[in-house]
């Protein structure tokens, strides 16, 4: 048995000892020269000349590259291709890289790439910086999207009670330890090797390989780990991966480029916010009856990944809620700034967010308890249990989970409590919310759920295990070496997982929408069971035994009563030319998407999970504590489930740190020399949570019920679906806030929940008791 055990990370033992080499920490090879981009100072305009011979003249600089300098297209985007790698004709953004320097030394290209405001001549142009100016000129990136089933109208205009109302939600920096780095490396025959911190080798080696005119074949690109991706490095690696490997190229000469924290925050995107606006009719026990709802979301200057995005998030409207009527549409503006990109959560954290808030409300309207109303409304398990989207819910757990965490986190006891205290603080409230999430698993883009994988038993009994996922700390090597060791029947310490590479398994998807274990955990499985099975029959003719009757575990074969070591075997099938490597493949089976319909399958399973907080909040300054949460989530038959609560922790730190703290200001569009500028673009303006803000009784369990669908193991992704654990933070914060209208008053809190934001919520509140008294 070596799944279902806590074992370390693989890595573990050299992250702590800072022995874990990222791409930065190569030893850089003789001649090496650093790149960095000149970026552009204004939002929207025309550029109209670039003064080469001033970045020329600057000390120890050798190249400079700009658009005209491309081979192939001017294009580094993922699916819809408007991604220029350098500005070209407009500039569209203040950040974008216009040019790039390549220098002897790092310094020496940042100060040249420095002077790009003063030999950049751009004619501007009004920058569009929000996503309701957008709207409003109907600029989008792609065209709207509709979602629907029923018939909201009628059901609104009948229901008994009705609400119409808005929230807005920001957007989130993916802020990985380790920055963007592509390290390019010329090799012989006009080959190029790229080192590059990406979630998405095969990827980067298509644009790379577009951009420079080559076929696929001459591009090699290796990630052996990231210091984090958390989605930003799913697609926007590129731009630093096509810079890198276009000075190389042109060189012939190796090129590093890392750009520091500030100008990876100027040129790159995050989490998309949300503005939503909705209408809905519901009964007198706050069950949907109908309801609408638009979306409108800030893509940025260019589609990136914004439409499936959006797509996630009109497919998770519905949480763990059965909506009978809903008409939903979607909008991705297209704006002068950065280009907003993958997110933990892709798009679902924001599309649950928005009912999660609105039952709030109804639960206010109506004076009931908000997880009473959330329970009427949780999908059924035999009817009222098909989604918006036309899939069907076979998996349902979420009465007994929720159930089960109440009960746990004695929830109705510390309400009454909690309205108890409320009573007799007038300043500081506290707050208390239990929230449930159901989170489809699966690229919603159906072909990219296939994956692959190598695994080469050695003579010595040895094995070498290499998939088309990449480790960015998640945990992923250790999960499929696990995998690999249990159907080898051999010790972990027997396996290695070595750098992801785009020259062992070719076409890969993203190690994206939490799907790394599933998929390529099943492609490595497949290879190793193959493996297993030459040896098997290798040893089951030897000893004259059925080799279905050959059983392997703790480093033996055994069958007909007889037992060989893994080893010998393995030296004996190779004196006997037996192949001792596999490849393996895994493609998702059952899934079918309509992309103008937007009805079908798109999600070979659900997660599940909740969560209950209690905050406190002071009303006089707007801050914040969190006095307690209490998680129950769901991961099926857990891999590895020190690594899978590891994942539960940080997600939850992480979801609440976008929902309560972490904000995005841009200059606005004043006509200054900073119009358009992301003014929160380094750690001294842009906050993420810190140690001190992990709750001081914070406890994670996982559910005990295995994958009903078959996956590798029977366990569950885990990756994004607990980001979505952390709404009971802020649906908590927004029930302190109410306690100061006697809980039945309806905050307007905007996420994130600042202290400004508490405190309008506040003044919100009050003048809603002032109206009704
Ligand atoms: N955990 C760590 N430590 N670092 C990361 O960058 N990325 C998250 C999640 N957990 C991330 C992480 C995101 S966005 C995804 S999609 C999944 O990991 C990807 O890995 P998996 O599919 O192997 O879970
Ligand atoms: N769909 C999805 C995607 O659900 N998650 C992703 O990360 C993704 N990436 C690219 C395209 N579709
Ligand atoms: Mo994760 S947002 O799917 O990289």
């Amino acid at each position: 048995q070596r799944v279902g055990i806590s074992r370390p990370h693989e890595s573990a033992h050299l992250h702590v000892a800072g022995a874990a080499p990222y791409i930065d920490d190569l030893p850089e090879l003789a001649g090496t020269l650093h790149a960095a981009l000149g970026l552009s100072p204004v939002a929207h305009g025309t550029l109209l000349s670039i003064d080469l011979a001033t970045l020329r003249a600057q000390p120890g600089v050798v190249g400079v590259f700009t658009a005209a300098d491309i081979p192939g297209p001017n294009d580094c985007g993922p699916i819809i291709h408007d991604d220029p790698i350098l500005a070209d004709g407009t500039v569209r953004h203040v950040g974008q890289p216009v040019f790039a320097v390549i220098a002897t030394s790092r310094d020496a290209a940042r100060r040249a790439a420095a002077l790009a405001r003063q030999v950049l001549q751009i004619d501007a142009l009004p920058p569009v910086l929000t996503a309701q100016e957008a709207h409003a000129r109907a600029q989008y990136v792609v065209p709207p999207m509709r979602l629907a089933r029923g018939d909201a109208a009628t059901a609104l205009a009948s229901a008994p009670h009705r609400m119409q109302g808005s929230f807005r939600l920001g957007g989130q920096e993916q802020f990985y330890l380790e920055g963007q780095i592509s390290y390019a490396i010329p090799q012989e025959d006009g080959g190029l090797l790229v080192h590059c911190s990406t979630q998405h080798p095969s990827e980067m080696q298509h644009v790379v390989a577009h951009a420079l005119g080559l076929a696929s074949h001459r591009v090699q690109v290796q990630c052996r780990r990231m210091g984090g991706g958390f989605g930003g490095k799913e697609s926007q690696s590129a731009l630093f991966a096509c810079v890198a490997a276009l000075a190389a190229r042109a060189l012939q000469r190796p090129v590093k480029l890392r750009p520091d924290r500030d100008d990876d925050m100027l040129i790159t995107g995050r989490r998309h916010g949300f503005d939503f606006t909705y209408d809905v009719g519901f009964d007198g026990a706050g069950r949907v009856l109908g309801v609408t709802v638009e979306m409108l979301t800030n893509a940025g200057h260019s589609a990136d990944l914004s439409p499936p995005v959006l797509t996630r998030a009109l497919c998770h409207f519905d949480n763990a809620y059965w909506l009978p009527h809903v008409a939903m549409a979607g909008y991705c503006a297209r704006t002068n700034t950065q280009s907003n990109t993958a997110f933990r959560g892709f798009g679902g954290p924001q599309g649950a967010l928005a009912i999660e808030v609105i039952l709030d409300s109804i639960a206010r309207r109506l004076g009931q308890d908000a997880l009473a109303v959330r329970q009427a409304n949780f999908y059924g398990t035999t009817s009222n249990n098909v989604t918006p989207y036309e899939q069907v819910v076979e998996d349902n757990i979420i009465h007994p989970l929720v159930a089960q965490l109440a009960q746990r986190c004695d929830y109705s006891s510390r309400r009454a409590a909690i309205t108890a205290f409320n009573a007799g603080s007038p300043v500081l409230k506290r707050g208390l919310a239990l929230t449930p999430i159901k989170f489809g698993i699966s690229f919603n883009v159906a072909h990219f759920n296939q994956a692959g994988a190598l695994v080469h038993v050695y003579a010595d009994g040895s094995v070498l295990v290499n998939h088309g996922g990449t480790e960015m700390g998640q945990g992923l090597n250790t999960k499929v070496a696990q995998v690999v060791a249990h159907e080898l029947g051999i010790g972990f310490d027997r396996v290695r997982v070595t750098a992801t590479d785009t020259q062992k398994v070719a076409n890969t998807s993203a190690t994206a929408a939490s799907t790394g274990a599933d998929l390529n955990g099943k492609a490595a499985q497949d290879a190793a069971r193959q493996v297993r099975q030459r040896l098997a029959a290798h040893w089951a003719a030897q000893i004259g035994v059925d080799a279905t009757t050959v059983r392997f575990a703790n480093g033996q074969a055994s069958g007909g009563g007889l037992q060989i070591a893994f080893d010998a075997l393995v030296a004996q099938a190779y004196t006997a030319r037996v192949q001792l490597w596999s490849d393996g493949f895994y493609a998702t089976p059952g899934l079918h998407w309509n992309r103008e319909t937007l009805k079908g399958k798109p999600f070979y399973y659900f997660a599940y999970g909740a969560a209950c907080a209690e905050v406190i909040i002071d009303t006089l300054t707007g801050e914040h504590k969190v006095l307690r949460a209490d998680v129950l989530h769901d991961v099926g038959r857990s891999l590895n489930p020190a690594i899978d609560i590891g994942q539960v922790e940080g997600a939850f730190i992480q979801g609440m740190g976008w929902l309560t703290m972490e904000e995005l200001h841009w200059h606005p569009a004043d006509g200054s020399k900073n119009a358009g500028k992301l003014l929160t673009h380094a750690p001294s303006t842009y906050k993420i949570p810190t140690a001190n803000d992990c709750p001081a009784h914070f406890e994670v369990r996982l559910y005990d019920a295995d994958n009903p669908a078959d996956t590798i193991h029977r366990s569950k992704a885990v990756g994004e679906p607990p980001l979505l654990l952390p709404f009971s933070v802020f649906l908590a914060i927004r029930d302190a806030i109410s306690a100061t209208g006697g809980h039945q008053a309806d905050p307007p809190l905007r996420a994130p929940a600042t202290p400004e934001a508490v405190l309008d919520a506040l003044d919100a509140v009050r003048a809603q008791a002032g109206a009704a008294a």
